[in-house]
């Protein structure tokens, strides 16, 4: 009886451990600082960006543009901004881009439900030209320019994140291939070669790199199996963005081998064809690859390493904890 309870025991308690795991270990994403007084995740971004490209920025990662909730969340941002960048101030998810002189967070919330301490004088729409939000460091709010580029912060509550267990990440949309292990996102929403680079890192992934037959034919699989009919718009369709591309000394993956080495290099029918006008590498449907101009919008294909986040973890914050 005791035995049998005790057995109980373990396995509801194996159980709970591995589905709170990840919350309990508090990692989102390697850039991202865990604040426990407001249990959520932080990332202050000091590559400037316009207040538009920020909030795409966050979205991108899988966050949301920093509205503090109150002045506590304030406070615990600007500690944490005090104590690691100089920068004066930064944009939070607030505007008046929708209705002018209305201030609502990026979720449509009014700014007199979250935190609203503007500075003297503010908000003044100068020029009649400042719909977006910065925080300053000393903890007032001010209107400015929403073409003017600054820092900004991006936030994840604790309590939105979810763990994909078998990609080791926290984005759903991946899926893992137990043959090649390794996970895929078919993204479905067209972008140019260097647009699409950029979104797969935001998602701690790489765009797709084939190096066997079995990846190309399971990329294949992926790209037949993306209800890409339902997409509208004006972007070109056939083909999928991938990682390569044309160096000055011939195509290579954006890891740096060369795609003869790489171990697939099937071209299509006459293919590569653009010479030094088709520099960015991409798939056809069927499997072969492509090179394409890099200003056309496609389909793209990120790839995660699994277990990628969890070594760069114990490295980076092995003494934090
Ligand atoms: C951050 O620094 C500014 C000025 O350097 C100061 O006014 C503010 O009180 C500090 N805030 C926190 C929470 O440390
Ligand atoms: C590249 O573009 C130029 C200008 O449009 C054109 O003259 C040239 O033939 C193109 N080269 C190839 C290999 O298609
Ligand atoms: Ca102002
Ligand atoms: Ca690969
Ligand atoms: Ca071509």
């Amino acid at each position: 009886m005791f035995r049998q309870t005790l057995f109980i025991s373990l396995l509801f308690f194996l159980v709970v451990k591995i589905s709170h795991s990840q919350r309990e270990k508090k990692f989102f994403r390697k850039d991202y600082k865990y604040i426990e007084a407001t249990e959520s995740f932080y990332k202050i971004h000091t590559i400037h960006k316009t207040w538009q490209d920020a909030k795409d920025v966050c979205a991108m990662e899988g966050a949301t543009f920093l509205v503090p909730e109150d002045q506590g969340e304030a406070n615990a941002v600007l500690a944490f901004w005090n104590a690691t960048q100089p920068y004066s101030w930064v944009y939070i998810g607030v505007s008046s881009l929708i209705v002018k002189g209305v201030f609502e967070t990026v979720e449509g919330q009014p700014i007199s439900d979250v935190y609203s301490n503007w500075g003297p004088g503010e908000p003044n729409d100068a020029n009649g030209e400042e719909d977006c939000v910065i925080l300053r460091r000393d903890g007032t709010l001010n209107d400015v320019n929403c073409v003017n580029k600054y820092p900004f912060v991006c936030k994840k509550t604790l309590d939105s994140l979810e763990w994909n267990i078998k990609c080791d990440m926290p984005n759903m949309d991946y899926v893992f291939n137990e043959a090649l292990g390794k996970c895929y996102k078919f993204h479905l929403d067209p972008r140019t070669w260097r647009e699409a680079y950029a979104v797969c890192s935001a998602e701690s992934s790489y765009l797709a790199i084939i190096d066997s037959q079995a990846e190309a034919d399971h990329l294949v699989k992926i790209t037949a199996e993306a209800p890409k009919d339902d997409v509208q718009g004006d972007f070109l369709r056939g083909a999928v963005h991938l990682g390569f591309h044309k160096r000055k000394d011939g195509w290579k993956t954006i890891r740096g081998t060369k795609l003869e080495n790489s171990g697939y290099s099937k071209w299509g029918n006459q293919q590569p064809d653009g010479g030094d006008n088709e520099t960015c590498g991409t798939m056809f449907y069927n499997g072969h690859l492509n090179d394409l101009k890099c200003d056309h919008k496609c389909f793209f294909i990120c790839e995660h390493d699994v277990g990628s986040l969890s070594n760069s973890l114990d490295f980076k914050f092995g003494d934090d904890e």
